[in-house]
């Protein structure tokens, strides 16, 4: 019998303005466990960031498992060093193991990864679950790996694809997350408030749909879920919902859909039937401002919906052209002032340093942060990710190498038109002008105790 060890790196890689730590559950890897569970297979998990481990304590964990099969998630390109660290660990702990690489980062270089990390046998290229079934079975019973789609290999040293799999279309036939396999000791929702560290008890993150069509040239997430949104019906959310409230104590959800509100229908289908079922919840999701409604608001708030991440990404039409957002700065406008009237707070996330950005630009950023109704406010430096369109255009102009397979750049890295200094201080001024604007803090205090008694006594509760 094949036992299998599911992985998320501890990371130890400093970031620049982050917002979330551990913020919730390895919700990819649970989603596979939750499939091996389901076909029989013995399968443990570890998440380094929600049990905060350290790397020794890993490797004793890994040897005392056993695993013949290590699975290890490497999402975030930013993270790639920590996932790569965990390989080199694993083989250590279980040398006879197998190891394998999964996730958005590693999907976009699984070659590469081939080539050069001796110590990983196979990267699952896309969505894990059947994949990653479908090998461990072939490793169990020894049938040959070339025919189960979605995994680069090494073949006499060079990298070789098995094609592509497509990604799974229904989404309600996935048994819900293994979240029964974390222990007990993992920790979660952990954020930046208004610049202040808080955690929420009893968090758990759930994802609703998978895909998106806009393809904003910063972002993989088109290129990893495909243009097509797959949605689960609003009967399978609420039913996970409610596993998660009963089942498992959870007070507070947080969807991670990348664009949980692109159908105003679905989401107003699954605030009723939290409604109609009394489902006692608080929930806060991120989204996208181009189908913000009264409506659509007012269904969320009052079905337990207490704050939205919205990407505004810029106060310049040009910017946000120059990055095919596919919406307007009116659109944003709106999308806060429509949040705030229907009790719903706001998270207003900006990204500086696009290669056509003048100060004029900035200025223009500047004023909305200023002049919007925002609570909290999360400003970026642009990074260059690998899988992304502005990747490529920076490896066609030769800006980038491909020896850079497994960097990301900060725009000043790789674009002259910017210095560090400035994209530093544009991030700063923008942060500084709208936290010490005078009475923001007396104005989120009040709105806190106006509208949301439940939640501060969490946040009292866990301040530290
Ligand atoms: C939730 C989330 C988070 C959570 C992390 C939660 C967690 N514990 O995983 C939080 C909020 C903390 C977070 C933070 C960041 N995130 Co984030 N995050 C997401 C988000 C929105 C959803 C992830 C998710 O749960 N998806 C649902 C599950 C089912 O899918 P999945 O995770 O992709 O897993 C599937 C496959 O990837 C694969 N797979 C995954 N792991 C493995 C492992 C193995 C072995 C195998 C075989 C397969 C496999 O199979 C899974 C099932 O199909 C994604 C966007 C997205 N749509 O995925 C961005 C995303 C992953 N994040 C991203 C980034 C950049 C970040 C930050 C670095 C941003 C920042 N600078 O602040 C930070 C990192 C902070 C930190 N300290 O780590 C980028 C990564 C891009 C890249 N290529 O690097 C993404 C893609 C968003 C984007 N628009 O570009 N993030
Ligand atoms: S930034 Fe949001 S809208 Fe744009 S491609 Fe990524 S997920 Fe889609």
């Amino acid at each position: 019998m094949v036992r299998v060890l599911l992985i998320n790196p501890p990371i130890k890689t400093q970031m620049m303005g982050v917002l979330f730590e551990n913020m919730c559950e390895p919700l990819g890897l649970l989603y596979m466990a939750a499939v091996l569970e389901q076909h029989g297979i013995e399968v443990g998990v570890i998440d380094g960031v929600g049990e905060e481990l350290k790397h020794e304590e890993l490797e004793n964990r890994i040897a005392e498992f056993g695993p013949d099969v290590v699975g290890i998630a490497c999402m975030m390109t930013e993270t790639y060093s920590d996932s790569a660290e965990v390989a080199r660990i694993a083989r250590r702990a279980a040398p006879k193991a197998k190891i394998i690489l999964g996730g958005h980062s590693a999907s976009f270089v699984a070659d590469k990864i081939i080539e050069n990390l001796p110590e990983v046998n196979y990267v699952v290229v896309g969505e894990g679950e059947y994949t990653f079934l479908e090998l461990v079975r072939s490793m169990s019973n020894k049938s040959s790996i070339r025919r189960v789609k979605g995994v680069m290999y090494r073949n006499n040293g060079r990298a070789t694809f098995t094609g592509v799999r497509e990604p799974v279309q229904n989404l309600d036939e996935l048994p819900f997350p293994a979240k029964h396999l974390l222990p007990q000791n993992a920790r979660y929702g952990y954020f930046l408030y208004g610049g202040y560290k808080i955690a929420l008890k009893n968090l758990s993150g759930i994802i609703i749909s998978r895909g998106c069509p806009f393809g904003c040239t910063f972002c993989t997430c088109t290129a990893f879920s495909g243009r097509k949104i797959r949605a689960r019906s609003a009967e399978n959310v609420v039913k996970e919902m409610e596993y998660l409230i009963n089942e498992r104590g959870v007070k507070q959800i947080f969807i991670v859909d990348d664009n949980f509100t692109a159908f105003p229908k679905h989401v107003m289908e699954i605030c009723r039937l939290i409604k109609e079922r009394n489902i006692d919840v608080s929930w806060f999701c991120e989204g996208r401002v181009d189908t913000a409604s009264e409506e659509m608001y007012k269904a969320m708030a009052n079905a337990g919906c207490w704050l939205i991440f919205l990407g505004l990404e810029s106060g310049s039409q040009q910017i946000l052209d120059y990055y095919e957002k596919k919406t307007t700065v009116e659109k944003g406008w709106q999308a806060v002032a429509l949040a705030q009237k229907a009790g719903i707070d706001v998270v207003g996330s900006f990204i500086v340093g696009a290669p056509i950005e003048t100060e004029e630009d900035y200025q223009k950023t500047l004023d909305f942060i200023k002049r919007a109704d925002m609570d909290v406010l999360n400003v970026s430096s642009l990074k260059v990710l690998p899988g992304t369109e502005l990747w490529r255009r920076f490896e066609e102009s030769g800006a980038i190498k491909p020896s850079d397979w497994d960097k990301y750049f900060e725009i000043f890295d790789v674009f002259d038109g910017h210095s560090k200094e400035k994209i530093r201080r544009w991030m700063k001024t923008a942060e500084n002008g709208f936290y010490r604007r005078p009475g923001y803090v007396v104005k989120e205090i009040g709105r806190l105790f106006k509208r949301r008694r439940k939640l501060l006594s969490y946040v009292l509760q866990n301040l530290f």
